[in-house]
């Protein structure tokens, strides 16, 4: 492990992180333009596991991401786009990460108490109104697409507001139940195929609320542990290419089963090592590919959660670090 260590360019693919922000008119930034809230979410969230948050300034970032809320309480990708699920679960990702929930929860300003109770609002909205529907399914937006990620999106986020009570969690967990596969994984809606991606949000929906004795874990494991290829990398269906970010998905599933021994964590380290771009910072889906801030931030929370020596501890169920999660549940 030791020689591996040296070969992670912490510093590079911090800086690497940080100019990404900064730019506004390269390829990059204007294709990421609407999903700028998750962008930001990956980015800062890899530099926290680098131990490199100080790097940006807390309060911009805030101002930011407050603005980007719309009046019904959702929060959008960019200032002046569409409100989403997605980027509601980024933007309170991103409080959370700089302590900025309790922030709001006191704040004096008459404002910032608005702004988080219309945010309480739009998340009773996802209850009451619409967004979870009739069969414990949840809908990403007013435009009603349901997919297993928004039902992983809304647990999640609800539960780091510690309102999970303002949903009906017993039918959420039903309508998951309802996507497993007869090979243990799960798709995004009822009968639709396993994919790593839709397991990965089913089981940290099933972690977050107590019913992982839904998953057959050996049956599970199995099908995880097989999208291991030669290379080291994993893939997300049977037959499918390699890519960085299922060290993501398909390790925080089989971490969360108690399975990750299944695979050899050796080689896959090597595997998303072979994806920096040493030079400039950054990691790619696979070897010599162009980098993204989407694959950094899978790369380096992979390395996280196998215990890559000097990264942070990243939870695989939240997708924040540890100590934030811990923050959040016990204080401190
Ligand atoms: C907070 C970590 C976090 C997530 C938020 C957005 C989301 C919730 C989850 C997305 C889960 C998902 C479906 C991931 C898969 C993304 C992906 C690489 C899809 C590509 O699918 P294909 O079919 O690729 O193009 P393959 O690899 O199958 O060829």
């Amino acid at each position: 492990m030791e020689d591996l260590v040296r070969e992670l360019a912490v510093d590079k693919h911090a800086r690497y992180i940080v100019s990404v922000e900064k730019r506004k008119d390269d390829f990059e930034s204007v294709v990421m333009e609407h999903l700028r809230m998750n962008g930001a979410y990956w980015g800062l969230t890899t530099l926290d596991i680098l131990g490199k948050l100080d790097m940006v300034d807390p309060d911009e970032v805030i101002t930011w991401v407050m603005s980007c809320q719309h009046e019904s309480g959702g929060f959008a990708g960019n200032i002046g786009h569409d409100p989403h699920i997605l980027y509601t679960l980024s933007a309170v990702q991103v409080l959370a990460l700089f302590d900025k929930l309790d922030v709001l929860d006191t704040d004096k300003v008459s404002n910032w108490y608005n702004t988080f109770h219309i945010m309480f609002c739009l998340i009773y909205k996802v209850d009451v109104a619409g967004l979870q529907n009739e069969d414990g399914s949840f809908s990403g937006d007013m435009w009603g697409e349901i997919d297993t990620r928004f039902s992983y999106i809304a647990i999640n986020s609800l539960s780091l507001l510690h309102r999970l009570d303002k949903i009906n969690v017993e039918k959420a967990v039903k309508y998951i139940v309802s996507c497993k596969n007869v090979d243990g994984g799960f798709g995004c809606t009822p009968g639709a195929e396993s994919h790593a991606g839709q397991i990965f949000c089913c089981i940290a929906a099933l972690a977050i609320t107590g019913s992982l004795h839904h998953v057959d874990k050996d049956l599970l494991g199995w099908w995880l542990c097989e999208r291991q290829v030669k290379s080291g990398g994993l893939n997300g269906r049977p037959e499918k290419l390699p890519d960085v970010c299922y060290s993501w998905w398909v390790l925080s599933s089989l971490i969360m089963i108690d399975r990750v021994h299944w695979i050899d964590k050796k080689k896959l380290i090597k595997f998303i090592l072979d994806c920096q771009d040493k030079e400039n910072g950054g990691i790619s889906d696979r070897p010599d590919d162009a980098v993204d801030v989407f694959h950094t931030y899978f790369g380096v929370a992979g390395l996280s959660l196998l215990e890559f020596p000097g990264l942070k501890p990243i939870d695989p169920a939240y997708a924040l670090p540890v100590d934030v999660v811990n923050r959040i549940f016990f204080g401190g």
